[in-house]
């Protein structure tokens, strides 16, 4: 699904703002005709999760139905325009009525979703939209969800989250990137799918158009500004055109070097352009070669974050001076790469990345997948996922691996390995694997499941989560600098191919300190950081190393928690910790101007 844009043929209006809120716990609204508009004293920012925002109202822990409306008027010059409602994303399952009539609903958290407004409103007349959104998650939905209920079942009460969830943090829910209305021509570009190659630095770009209600009209692409790159042009078979072109001495894309080229994609009847599409594009390979990651043919060492989107009052919502914000720490500590754990960011954040050279693992939000609860409908949502995020996101040149869930078996089922977990794995990296086959598929893999985990044998990186120090041995850090060696290296053995440590941590309380080994003192987490980044480093087969977490976020009320998860190298409000200094050092080993 293309991002939306403004230009001759394109245009769009955010409804990013106030909306008016209600929810409906009792599930009533839509017997009520609330899409037809409701009283409520309630007004929520539109994007941003509900729980913060609303805490007062009693909403912090509110999981279950709520209602937005808002109304616009179109504008009149929209008129003979496709007109689409797009919702950025909703967590986890929205409805759409405009007008009063339902236009869709959608069963994915994170992930863009569109609905053609069609006769339910017309250019210079009023759209009225109501969106009802709930973030109850089931057996079926990627991620899980579980119930407190179940926990008792399962005699795990100590391990109760509130609200419950099956994941390490907080289950926010709401409309949490912007709602636009986006107008097209008729005849338009619906989708672009680019794939590159490089040999030497000839670079080889291949291009998939599909074009709606477009006729026998054709398709022509070109690289903006670059005068020895040949046009292509194919006519549209069933909406779709197939074309490659070849640059000559390419500017390739790298973290040193984010160059990013223009790929104009025209759509034209006749000799008249109807539609124009510019696609930012960067040109690199990927690859796993031996014990190497390789970018462009060269190794390439990944040292950043596992994150989250979370900050105060906005939640889970697009907040873009956090991400300015973030990224200018990210490049402050040294860090060249991170992981959208445990789910897919904001559209805006991947385009930041391509443009500021950071090299990301993409992930999809089936965290912690409890095998004892996994059934078809869970397989079938799984692999749904996958199709849109790589649709979403496949053209990034940021995006360089797809990380398809993280830590299987979290909480230890029996027969996990040899049983269901396997035929399971198989399906999701086949499909993963047909999708795109340019990129190295991974699931970061847990304690629990270890060497065995069927998800670590089919992916391409071995990448390890890994908590010696805190959760097993807590305080001892030589301790644990013994059993992550030895494991690390048992399971390099094992599989032969790269090691990349996708988590290890500690919480520290910023302010605490003490003169021996204490956890939650921030010397404790430096020392532990410290000790994880030298065995890693000494492992020749290690391709990176990314810390949990870049900064402390909400989780569900537990006994572990205060509030937050505080392994944040930087604060909720981003002040660093001392372990960020330590990194920083680290991280630029030729030394940072200043110090
Ligand atoms: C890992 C999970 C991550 C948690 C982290 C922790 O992947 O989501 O936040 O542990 O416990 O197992 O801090």
């Amino acid at each position: 699904m293309l991002y939306p844009i403004v230009n001759a043929f394109r245009s769009m209006i955010d409804l990013s703002g106030l909306w008016s809120f209600r929810t409906d716990p009792g599930d009533v609204g839509e017997h009520e005709k609330w899409f037809e508009g409701f009283e409520s004293d309630l007004e929520i920012a539109v994007p941003g999760s509900w729980n913060e925002q609303l805490e007062e109202a009693g909403l912090l822990h509110y999981v279950g139905s709520a209602w937005y409306f808002t109304k616009v008027i179109l504008p009149q010059e929209l008129a003979g325009k496709h007109l689409v409602l797009r919702v950025g994303s909703a967590d986890y399952h929205a409805k759409v009525w405009v007008n009063g009539k339902c236009l869709g609903e959608h069963h994915h958290g994170f992930l863009p979703f569109a609905f053609p407004l069609d006769d339910a409103a017309r250019a210079g007349g009023i759209a009225s939209i109501a969106i009802r959104v709930n973030n109850t998650l089931s057996d079926e939905t990627i991620p899980q969800g579980i119930s407190s209920g179940q926990f008792e079942l399962e005699n795990r009460m100590r391990e109760e989250t509130y609200p419950p969830t099956r994941f390490d943090f907080f289950p926010f829910g709401g409309i949490h990137r912007p709602v636009k209305i986006v107008a097209t021509p008729i005849a338009r570009i619906e989708d672009v799918r680019v794939r590159t190659s490089l040999l030497d630095k000839r670079a080889r770009v291949e291009v998939v158009v599909k074009a709606a209600d477009a006729g026998d009209a054709s398709v022509h692409v070109y690289v903006l500004g670059n005068e020895n790159s040949p046009m292509a042009s194919s006519s549209l078979n069933n909406g779709t055109a197939n074309l490659s072109l070849t640059l000559d001495h390419c500017r390739p894309w790298s973290p040193d070097d984010p160059f990013l080229y223009t790929l104009d994609v025209q759509l034209v009847q006749g000799t008249k352009i109807v539609d124009e599409y510019p696609l930012k594009i960067g040109i690199r390979e990927v690859k796993v070669s031996g014990n190497k990651l390789l970018l462009n043919g060269k190794p390439v060492y990944l040292q950043g974050f596992g994150k989250h989107e979370d900050a105060f009052a906005v939640g889970k919502g697009l907040h873009l001076p956090l991400m300015v914000k973030d990224f200018q720490l990210m490049k402050w500590i040294g860090a060249n790469s991170f992981r959208t754990s445990h789910y897919p960011y904001a559209e805006e954040m991947m385009s930041y990345a391509d443009r500021k050279g950071f090299l990301v693992i993409d992930e999809v939000p089936a965290v912690s997948l409890d095998f004892r609860y996994v059934n078809d409908g869970t397989l079938t949502n799984h692999k749904d996922f996958i199709r849109k995020l790589f649709e979403r996101d496949g053209n990034h040149p940021s995006v360089i691996m797809w990380a398809l869930g993280n830590e299987p078996n979290l909480v230890g089922e029996n027969g996990y390995q040899h049983g269901k977990g396997k035929e399971y794995w198989r399906e999701i990296f086949s499909c993963a694997r047909d999708l795109d086959p340019t990129r190295p598929l991974v699931v970061p893999n847990c304690l629990r499941a270890g060497i065995e985990d069927p998800a670590l044998e089919l992916s391409d990186i071995l990448c390890i989560n890994r908590y010696y120090g805190w959760y097993e041995y807590p305080g001892q850090i030589e301790r644990a600098a013994e059993a992550l060696g030895e494991e690390l290296d048992r399971i390099h053995q094992r599989y032969n191919r790269p090691v990349m440590m996708t988590e290890f941590g500690a919480d520290a309380i910023p302010g605490l300190h003490a003169t021996s080994d204490q956890m939650f003192t921030e010397e404790f987490q430096e020392r532990l950081l410290s000790m994880y980044i030298k065995v890693i480093r000494s492992r020749e087969y290690a391709i990176g190393e990314h810390v949990w977490n870049f900064a402390d976020f909400r989780t569900p009320q537990n006994m572990r928690r205060v509030m937050l998860n505080m392994k944040g190298v930087f604060t909720r409000t981003r002040s660093p910790k001392m372990a960020a200094f330590a990194l920083r050092k680290i991280w630029h080993p030729t030394g940072v101007k200043g110090d």
